[in-house]
C-alpha cells in the first residue's frame, strides 16, 4: 500500500517563517505514521520558485529572479532537516526535469482542446500571483490577504476552459470526500456551484518561468507550473525510476486555506483535462496568527512581518518541543494563535512536567528499586484495559488528517500515568517487602505505558521518543504492532541526563 503526501511549494521570495514549518511538519507527522504501518510512504516538498512573487521581490533587492531563487530555496532545503521532516524529495520548480514535464503536461492539455487566446483585463495581485474575482476584491481595490493595492490588468492570454469542467467539478463535489475539513469542503464547493470562469493560463509580460511550448512569447502562469509540482516529481523525484505509475494520484494533500481556490478547483480540472487521476484527498488547515503592533490577531506572513523564526524557537527550545507545540496549540484545521509565552509555558507543564517527569521518575524508580531491570511481572489489567483500543483511535484520527485529535488522545495517557503513580504511590510500597510484587506489577505497568505513549508520540517527536526508547532498554522498535499494551519487554533502564525536556533557564 502506497501513501504520497505533499506540503505546498513554497515561495521564494523571503525566507521561511514558522507557517511553512507547520504544514511540512503536519506532513511529517502522517508520513512517519504511515511508516509506522509499513506502507510505502512519499513525501514531497519543495519550493515555487516561478512567477511574479519571486521576480519583484528580486528586482526589489537588486538580484536577478535566479539568483534570489537559489538564496531562499536553499534556505527551504535546510528548514527541512531542521524540523525533521523525512521528506523524500525536495522538489525546485527551477529544475529543468520539472519544466520539461510540465511542457510535456500542458501540451497534452493544449491538444485535448482545452486552451484558447484571448484577452484578459482585470484586478491582479502580484504578491498572490492571482487575478481577483468581484467579490475578492477588499476596499479601494486592495488584496485582502496582502493589504496592498491590486493592479489593473490587461494583456493578451492564453486560456484554459475552466468553465467547460463545470459538471464534472460538480459530480466531484456531490458528496463529501475530496476536501477536508467540511467547513472547506464547502466554500470549495461554493467556488463551483457559483459558475466557473475561464482562466489565464500564461503571460506574455513576465520571462520568469516555464515557456509556453507552442507560443514561446509566453510563460506559464505560475500557478499552472506550481501545481504540477506534485505530478511531475514522481518521474524524477523518487529514485532513479519514474515512479508516477504506482504513486499517482497522491493519497493526501495538505495546504492552508489561502490557496485551497487553486488545489480544490484549479487543480482538479488541470487533471481532468489531461486525463489523469486526481487525489484522493486534500486537507485543509488554518492560519498560526501572532498578534501584530496593533494587537490584533493575523496571519503570521512574510509581508505583515508578524512572524516567528522557527530557528530560534528551536535553538532555545529543540525541534520536537517545536513540532510537539504546534500541533497542540493549533487544533490542525483551524486557526489558532502562537505566542512566544504560550510555547514557554506548553514547555513547562506538558514536555518538561507531564511526560518528561514521567520519565525521568519511571526510570528513577526502577533503577532504584530494582537495580535497573524492569521487572517481568504482568501489567496491571485495570490500567491496560485504559490503553485498550488507543492505537485504533490514533491510527482512524490520523487517517483523517486530525493531527491535533489524536495528540490529545495518547496525552490523555501520559496524564493518566502520571496519576498512577501518584495512586500506586511505589515509594510506598517499596518500603513495605509484604508489597513486593505490587511495586513489580506498578513499576512494570508504568514502564509500559510509558513505551506504549513513547510509540505513539514517534511520528511527533522522533528524537525525543527514540531517545527515551532507548533509555527504557526497550528494543520492540515504532511499528504501530508494538503500540499494544503489554507487548513490551523487561529491558535494562538508563538515567536520562539531561533529562527530555531540561528547564530553561
Ligand atoms: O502560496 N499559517 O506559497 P507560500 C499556516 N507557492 N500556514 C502557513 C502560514 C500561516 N501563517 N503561512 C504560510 C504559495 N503557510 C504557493 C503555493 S503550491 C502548488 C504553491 C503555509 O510561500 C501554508 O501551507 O505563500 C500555505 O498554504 C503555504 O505556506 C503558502 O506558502
Amino acid at each position: 500500500m502506497s501513501f504520497y503526501v505533499t506540503t505546498p511549494i513554497y515561495y521564494v521570495n523571503a525566507a521561511p517563517h514558522l507557517g511553512h514549518a507547520y504544514s511540512t511538519i503536519g506532513a511529517d507527522i502522517l508520513a512517519r505514521h504511515h511508516r509506522q504501518r509499513g506502507e510505502d510512504v512519499f513525501f514531497l516538498t519543495g519550493t515555487d520558485e516561478h512567477g511574479e512573487p519571486v521576480a519583484l521581490a528580486a528586482e526589489k533587492e537588486g538580484v536577478t529572479p535566479k539568483e534570489l531563487a537559489d538564496r531562499n530555496a536553499a534556505r527551504f532545503e535546510a528548514l527541512m532537516p531542521r524540523i525533521n521532516a523525512s521528506n523524500d524529495f525536495f522538489i525546485r520548480t527551477s529544475d529543468p526535469r520539472h519544466k520539461e514535464r510540465v511542457q510535456a503536461f500542458m501540451q497534452r492539455v493544449h491538444d485535448n482542446g482545452h486552451v484558447y487566446k484571448g484577452l484578459y483585463e482585470g484586478w491582479y495581485c502580484p504578491r498572490c500571483a492571482d487575478f481577483k474575482g468581484e467579490n475578492e476584491i477588499a476596499e479601494g481595490n486592495t488584496c485582502p490577504i496582502h493589504r496592498i493595492p491590486l493592479d489593473r490588468e490587461e494583456e493578451e492570454n492564453w486560456f484554459f476552459r475552466l468553465s467547460s469542467f463545470q459538471e464534472q467539478l460538480e459530480e466531484l463535489y456531490a458528496e463529501p470526500g475530496f476536501v477536508a475539513p467540511s467547513t472547506r469542503f464547502n466554500e470549495a464547493r461554493s467556488f463551483i456551484t457559483g459558475g466557473l470562469n475561464d482562466v489565464s493560463l500564461s503571460r506574455a509580460k513576465l520571462t520568469w518561468g516555464v515557456e509556453v511550448p507552442w507560443d514561446p512569447a509566453h510563460v506559464f502562469y505560475v500557478w499552472f507550473d506550481a501545481l504540477l509540482n506534485y505530478y511531475t516529481a514522481l518521474s524524477f523525484g523518487a529514485g532513479e525510476r519514474d515512479r508516477t505509475a504506482e504513486l499517482w494520484p497522491a493519497t493526501l494533500q495538505i495546504l492552508a486555506k489561502d490557496i485551497l481556490k487553486f488545489h480544490a478547483v484549479i487543480w482538479p480540472a488541470m487533471l481532468l483535462a489531461a486525463g489523469e487521476a486526481l487525489p484522493q484527498k486534500l486537507f485543509i488547515h488554518g492560519y498560526l496568527t501572532m498578534k501584530s503592533e496593533t494587537g490584533e490577531d493575523l496571519k503570521m506572513s512574510k509581508s505583515l512581518g508578524n512572524v516567528l523564526d522557527p530557528f530560534e524557537v528551536m535553538d532555545k527550545f529543540g525541534t520536537d518541543a517545536l513540532r510537539y507545540y504546534c500541533f497542540r496549540e493549533v487544533s490542525f484545521g483551524q486557526d489558532g494563535a502562537v505566542s512566544t509565552a504560550g510555547f514557554e509555558s506548553r514547555y513547562e507543564t506538558e514536555l518538561a512536567n507531564d511526560y518528561g517527569n514521567l520519565a525521568s521518575r519511571t526510570i528513577a524508580m526502577i533503577a532504584r528499586y530494582r537495580d535497573r531491570a524492569t521487572p517481568e511481572a504482568e501489567a496491571d489489567p485495570a490500567l491496560a484495559a485504559e490503553f485498550e483500543g488507543l492505537p485504533g483511535e490514533v491510527v482512524d484520527l490520523l487517517d483523517r488528517a486530525e493531527i491535533t485529535q489524536a495528540l490529545e488522545r495518547i496525552w490523555q495517557r501520559v496524564r493518566r500515568l502520571n496519576r498512577y503513580v501518584e495512586e500506586q504511590a511505589p515509594w510506598k510500597l517499596a518500603k513495605d517487602p509484604e508489597q513486593a510484587d505490587r511495586l513489580d506489577t506498578v513499576l512494570r505497568s508504568l514502564a509500559e505505558g510509558l513505551r506504549v505513549v513513547t510509540v505513539l508520540l514517534h511520528p511527533y517527536m522522533p528524537e525525543t521518543t527514540e531517545r527515551l526508547m532507548g533509555a527504557l532498554g526497550q528494543d520492540g522498535g515504532f511499528a504501530i504492532e508494538a503500540a499494544g499494551f503489554g507487548g513490551g519487554g523487561a529491558g535494562s533502564v538508563t538515567t536520562l541526563d539531561p533529562p527530555l525536556f531540561p528547564k530553561q533557564p
